[in-house]
């Protein structure tokens, strides 16, 4: 069994200047770059996750006539509302230019009807193509990285967890949005509860 780098949503609306920006973000692009570098050189797999949302989707304040950051929800299950970020084919859903190229992507929230913060599965269950490229690949230990620890890559992980992956958590290559302070520490103590190995 083989071991994949998985480069959790570092797009450019999650940078600085984006709509949705991660403070921080831009510290964590020299590990992530040396990790991409290492895992290419020594023939494992890397993945980028790509949060990937049509204009209407209903994550978005702008279409539920929520507020940004406040709580509602979405056909039935609990939803943070967020500025519109991560458009489908926009600048802000890109890859940020100085991360080195990632070949493998996977989309996820497409569905304008629920969110996926996870790379697996969205909030309804509904699979992305993450875990058949990994069996594909013979995968069985996942290093994790990316934004932001409190939702996407929290998520991914516990999904990760229980897909029965051995999960590692990078916490250096790591940043979080905060709503409130201590959510990302929250967060990385949930990986961990869950049995993710942080290094
Ligand atoms: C994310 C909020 C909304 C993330 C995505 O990548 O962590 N957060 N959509
Ligand atoms: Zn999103």
């Amino acid at each position: 069994m083989k071991k994949a780098l998985l480069v959790v949503d570092v797009q450019n609306d999650f940078c600085k200047g984006g709509a949705l920006e991660v403070k921080g973000a831009r510290d964590i692009f020299p590990l992530i770059n040396k990790l991409i570098d290492e895992f290419n050189k020594d023939g494992h797999l890397v993945v980028a996750t790509m949060d990937w949302h049509p204009a209407n989707h209903g994550s978005f304040a702008s279409n539920s006539g929520g507020n940004i950051g406040e709580m509602g929800e979405l056909n039935g299950i609990p939803q943070i509302w967020w500025p519109d970020h991560c458009i489908e084919n926009t600048h802000g859903s890109e890859l940020h230019k100085d991360l080195k190229p990632v070949k493998n992507k996977i989309y996820k929230g497409s569905n304008p009807k629920y969110d996926s913060y996870s790379g697996f599965f969205d909030a309804n269950g509904e699979p992305t193509k993450l875990n058949t490229l990994l069996k594909k690949n013979d995968i069985d230990t996942l290093y994790v990285m990316g934004l932001a620890t409190d939702y996407c890559v929290k998520f991914t992980v516990l999904d990760a967890l229980k897909l029965g992956y051995k999960v590692n958590l990078i916490t250096a290559g790591c940043r979080g949005v905060n709503l409130s302070p201590a959510d990302s520490e929250e967060a990385i103590n949930e990986m961990k509860r869950f049995g993710a190995i942080i290094i």
